[in-house]
């Protein structure tokens, strides 16, 4: 037994480069509940971030009671990180879910009926098409539902109701990610895998806390850290994080100045030859385009604008230039800051001129975050044409209206789909009258809150919000619709490296809550949707129907899943995509062979400009000739939006801590999560903290341009002249009545975004910080992350470390069983 909240990676297992990471089952009960009075384990995988650990859940008495990793799993070997342990099921199986729809009346939410509260919706949703036409309507979902739920929403937005505006979190999540692999590859596809870990010889991180935010991931990394053969780490991170702990080399980068930075590593590369001729001039086009545009970034450039030592860069250069085997991670330090897509696009160049892709231990991984955000850009619910397709492509789009059988004019292809800050926007000029939320909770989560909290109560706004809790997005709603949670209803999704997992039904749903999925389908139902042949448009019974017909919309495309159904995903392990009749196993990794999918009849985007965001078009497209090859991109370095002054001196990002996620709908319900990091806190540097007089616990105005956030201090190992907060706590408590000051980071952060993905900068803004008063205890920040004290100076005050006690138990076994194989043989070196 281990207290998972204090060892938050569990117990070490090492491994040597070749071997096979071993089994460890983790398993967590409730209190009181032994193993064998456990009814039934019921399979599914883990919906807390995008990892996708194989989980299964335990039952008793009709009540989720615990969950167990999945040894048989190629993702997690039985491995479960705290929230999979502890938030999976507690987050779920609450007295205060939405158990009856709700709806406005003479101002307040009231409980109410399925039948009234969608008949609200029709009625408003065929009254707004009468008079104003589909531009009227706005979706705004999430990468937490279903693949199911997500393709039903992508057909009844386009091609029943016909409107471009739909998105999802995603946008917030991983839309850099997409497009950084559409720039580069010529399509979304993860080309690397988890299996790359085991292989690699060195293993960069760039703006990825993935110790944090991929316990199970970063357990495998630390595992090999521990065996024969370790790899090299490289961290570029502002912060003092776990994984920067175990670098050899830490580029502790100025917030919003990535994009430099890769300039210079990619210049380092040309310099000293570290490149590989023959694959840049089969496999790839642009490159002098590249080597003129990182020219200037000397390292000596690269530090005096991103404030890091010239000889790290140097040295971080040469494990990438001269390792074996690189693996490359990328996440929200890159995607939610400036330059995103472009500084994204960098380490695919960096990939791409060694040729250290598609071969083990050689990979890149474009992170995702949510753990079905690969499906929503799958399907389209965020804007983009169901199963990669290019909306610039008018075969595409009679390929999708002859699946759905309805005319391809009805299906948003005249311009590029409408990314989340600008339906929220239109919403603000009151062009979108109806917008519909499902599984995110913007109020907290969006960049500017005030600005977000009078556009969420526009007068002129119809507002549907489907949630499990009344969360503070909810609050505004005119229509509160219950839904059933992971665990009460069967649907599939896909992680990171493209692995898909069957999640089956595990209990009922509270009250009236009904999945998305039923919700979806009854709208369309209502609303009266129907094919050119006036049958309905959605035809389908439930779950498993959906996913079929979604298998046939991905056929021929990157993320074919035409080998995959319920039954192949029942009893094993997940599958990677593409599965089909050549790879019946699924595929480890992609691009093995150097072909990429640029070819413009086969790309899902013919790209942008990375430094305006302007489309290149077909013509252009084609004119570069890409035919199979990957395409260098890039664009020059430019400051971000807001930079420090005199007034607002200090740079100011965000972000996550291991024990909660996002908004805490579900980890701030579990107690052994919350408990851990039960409020918010503002991180600053030792010396700056002193500047200010400021030690551990003392209470802090931390103010931008717009709007303000009172925390108490961590000192900590960030880099001077930033200040870092989660971005987890909202200014509604959990009793449903507001907090008594505004702490979300959001408050701060500025309404702006990459030009490319259009994911907003959430990561960097301009703030200045104001002493409110001496603390009279410590701040709520964790110990044993990234928000540990710093060593020395900050200490004015003792810090109790975090810990989990006896609610925090979880069993590990170390099992004489043989890990799993990855899908097939050759897949390994
Ligand atoms: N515990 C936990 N795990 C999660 C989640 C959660 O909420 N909680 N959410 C899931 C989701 S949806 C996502 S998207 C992922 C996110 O996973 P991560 O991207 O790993 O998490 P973040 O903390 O948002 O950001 C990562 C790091 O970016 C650094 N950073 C800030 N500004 C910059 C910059 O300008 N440049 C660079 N290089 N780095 C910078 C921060 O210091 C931070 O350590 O986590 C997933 N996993
Ligand atoms: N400043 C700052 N802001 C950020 C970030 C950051 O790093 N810094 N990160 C951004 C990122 S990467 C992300 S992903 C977003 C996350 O932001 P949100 O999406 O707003 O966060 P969540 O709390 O995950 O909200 C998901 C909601 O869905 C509900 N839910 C869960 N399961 C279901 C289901 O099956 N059906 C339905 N209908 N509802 C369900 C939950 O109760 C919850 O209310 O935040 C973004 N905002
Ligand atoms: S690493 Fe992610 S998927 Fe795995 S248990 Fe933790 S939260 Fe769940
Ligand atoms: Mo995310």
């Amino acid at each position: 037994m281990v207290d998972r909240i204090a060892e938050v990676w569990g117990t070490r297992t090492p491994y040597a480069r070749h071997e096979r990471w071993p089994v460890r089952v983790d398993q967590v009960l409730a209190e009181g509940v032994r193993e064998s009075e456990v009814e039934r384990w019921v399979q599914s995988a883990c919906v807390l971030c995008s990892n996708g650990c194989g989980i299964d859940i335990a039952v008793k008495d009709g009540s989720m009671v615990g969950v167990r990793g999945r040894s048989a799993d190629i993702v997690n070997h039985g491995r479960l990180g705290p929230k999979g342990l502890f938030a999976s099921w507690q987050g779920v199986d609450n007295k205060d879910r939405l158990t009856r729809p709700l709806v406005r009346e003479n101002g307040v939410l009231v409980e109410s009926d399925w039948e009234t509260a969608m008949e609200r919706i029709v009625s408003r949703s065929k009254d707004l098409l009468d008079r104003k036409g589909p531009l009227s309507h706005g979706f705004y979902t999430s990468g937490q539902l279903f693949l199911e739920e997500y393709y039903a929403q992508a057909i009844v937005g386009k091609a029943g109701i016909g409107t471009p505006h739909m998105d999802g979190n995603t946008r917030l999540c991983t839309a850099s990610a997409a497009a950084a692999m559409k720039e580069s590859f010529g399509s979304d596809g993860q080309p690397g895998s988890y299996v790359d870990i085991d292989e690699c010889d060195a293993m960069f991180l760039f703006g990825h806390n993935m110790a944090e935010t991929q316990t199970v991931l970063w357990m495998r990394v630390l595992d090999r850290i521990a065996g024969r053969d370790r790899p090299r780490i490289v961290c570029v991170d502002p912060r003092e994080t776990e994984v920067a702990r175990h670098a050899e080399v830490h580029l502790r980068v100025r917030p919003g100045t990535n994009l430099a930075l890769m300039h210079g590593l990619v210049r380092e590369l040309f310099v000293n030859g570290w490149i590989d001729q023959e694959y840049i001039d089969q496999h790839t086009v642009n490159v002098d385009e590249l080597r003129a545009t990182v020219e200037p970034w000397t390292p000596d450039a690269v530090a005096e604008t991103c404030g890091v030592d010239a000889g790290d860069v140097r040295r971080a250069a040469e494990i990438f230039g001269t390792s074996d085997r690189v693996l490359s991670t990328v996440l929200q330090g890159f995607y939610q800051s400036s330059q995103a897509t472009a500084s994204s696009c960098a380490v695919n160049n960096l990939h791409l001129l060694r040729g250290l892709l598609g071969k083990p231990g050689c990979g890149i991984l474009q992170m995702n975050g949510q753990p079905t955000a690969q499906n929503n850009r799958e399907c389209g619910a965020d804007g983009d044409l169901s199963g990669f397709r290019n909306w610039e492509n008018p075969e595409h789009v009679q390929e999708l209206a002859d699946l759905w059988k309805v005319d391809a004019a009805i299906i948003p292809h005249w311009a590029p789909p409408t990314h989340a800050m600008q339906i929220f926007r239109y919403v603000e000029q009151g062009s979108i009258e109806f917008l519909w939320i499902s599984a995110t909770n913007p109020a907290v989560s969006l960049p500017q809150l005030s600005r977000i909290r009078d556009i969420l109560t526009a007068d002129s706004l119809f507002l549907v919000v489907q949630d499990l809790y009344l969360t503070e997005t909810a609050q505004y709603a005119d229509v509160v619709l219950p839904a059933a949670a992971w665990g009460e209803k069967t649907g599939t999704f896909t992680n990171v490296n493209r692995t898909v997992h069957l999640s089956e039904k595990a209990v009922e749903p509270p009250g009236e809550a009904r999945s998305d999925l039923d919700t979806f389908l009854d709208y369309s139902r209502r609303m009266g949707f129907t094919r050119l042949d006036g049958t309905p448009l959605l035809q389908w019974s439930g779950p498993e129907e959906a996913f079929t017909a979604w298998t046939e919309c991905s056929r021929g495309r990157p993320c074919d899943y035409t080998g995959i159904t319920y039954d192949t995903l029942r009893g094993g392990s997940g599958v990677p995509w593409p599965c089909n009749e050549e790879h019946p196993e699924g595929t480890v990794r992609l691009y093995g062979d150097g072909v990429f999918p640029t070819d413009p009849g086969y790309c899902e985007s013919y790209g942008h400009d990375l430094l305006t965001g302007a489309t290149v078009g077909p013509e252009t497209y084609k004119a570069n000739n890409p035919a199979g090859r990957a395409i260098f991109k890039t664009a020059p370095y430019h400051p971000a939006h807001e930079t420090p002054d005199d007034e607002y001196p200090f740079r100011f990002t965000t972000g996550r801590t291991v024990y909660q996620f996002h908004t805490r709908t579900k980890t701030g319900r579990s107690p052994q999560l919350n408990g851990a990091a039960p409020d918010a806190w503002v991180e600053m540097s030792v010396s700056d903290a002193e500047s200010y007089g400021l030690g551990e616990g003392d209470v802090v105005r931390v103010e931008s341009r717009r709007g303000h956030i009172t925390a108490s201090v961590r000192v900590s190992g960030i880099r001077d002249g930033s200040i870092f907060a989660p971005f987890h706590y909202g200014y509604w408590d959990e009793e449903g009545e507001p907090h008594g000051r505004y702490r979300a980071a959001n408050e701060l952060t500025i309404t702006e975004w990459d030009p490319v993905s259009k994911q907003p900068v959430l990561k960097n803004a301009a703030v200045r910080v104001e002493t409110v008063a001496d603390g009279v205890g410590q701040s709520m920040a964790p110990t044993t992350t990234a928000s540990r004290p710093a060593g020395r100076g900050g200490r004015r005050r003792a810090v109790l470390p975090t810990i989990g006690g006896p609610a925090a138990q979880a069993s590990e076994t170390l099992a004489p069983v043989d890990p799993p194989a990855v899908a097939t043989k050759e897949e390994r070196s």
